[in-house]
């Protein structure tokens, strides 16, 4: 039996992004069934889940007679290879498709993260102000490189659609809550090509009907320990 972790309740603009979505998507994709283990905040900063995740983040993967797995990369990357879906067989492909995974998390990730962090969770307008042409000019560079190197390609590696594929239009997902996409139509077309499949779909929904039927007092932000 799989089990994965996923957070009780986000705020709405957050539904559908939350990277356990990633997980979902991979084990439909390989047809393995799955169960959820919802955490709370206070759950979240417990002796057991930081034992799978020691950041007490979301998702990690727990498996019958396996060690636990956090970093949606890692564990998108692996049960990719242990169901052989999604990867090519060729070595020097293979290859590339763990570059672009890299770049997926790493390169481009990050440089849009920096930028959610000022729309998202900056409150004061003086300091988004201030922070955002420090960060907003890289991630659209790193979204131009992005769309030179895809060229006209449907897909990063090969002829078909890889983990490289899922990693990077997942990624891209926190692009287009942040309506940067529009400038790059090759970006855009690549990213929906991505996302229309029914593994796709079917994580988002499982994901957002979790959410949807919680709220905040489900997280238990305020726990005091005395409970
Ligand atoms: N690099 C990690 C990032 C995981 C992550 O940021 N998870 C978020 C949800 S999308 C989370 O658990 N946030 C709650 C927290 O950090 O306390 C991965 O890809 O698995």
């Amino acid at each position: 039996m799989i089990t994965i972790t996923a957070l009780k309740w986000v705020p709405p603009s957050a539904a559908g992004q939350v990277r356990d979505h990633r997980v979902r998507w991979i084990l439909n994709e390989a047809g393995w069934c799955y169960e959820v283990r919802l955490l709370d905040a206070v759950d979240q900063k417990s002796a057991a889940h930081r034992a799978r995740q020691p950041f007490g983040q979301v998702p990690t993967l727990e498996e019958d007679g396996r060690s636990p797995m956090f970093e949606s990369g890692a564990i998108v990357w692996t049960v990719a290879e242990r169901a052989s879906v999604l990867i090519p067989t060729d070595p020097a492909q293979r290859t590339q498709v763990l570059e672009w995974c890299f770049a997926a998390l790493n390169t481009i990730e990050g440089a849009l993260m920096n930028v959610a962090e000022v729309e998202f969770f900056l409150l004061d307008e003086a300091a988004k102000a201030v922070r955002r042409p420090q960060v907003l000019p890289f991630a659209e560079q790193r979204l131009a490189e992005l769309q030179t190197a895809l060229g006209d390609r449907d897909w990063l590696v090969g002829d078909e659609f890889t983990v490289a594929d899922l990693m990077m239009s997942s990624v891209l997902k926190i692009a287009l809550s942040l309506d940067l996409l529009e400038t790059y139509p090759v970006l855009k077309a690549y990213q929906e090509r991505c996302l229309d499949r029914p593994a796709y779909r079917k994580a988002i929904c499982d994901q957002c009907a979790i959410i949807a039927a919680h709220g905040p007092a489900d997280m238990r932000y305020e726990d005091t320990g005395s409970a």
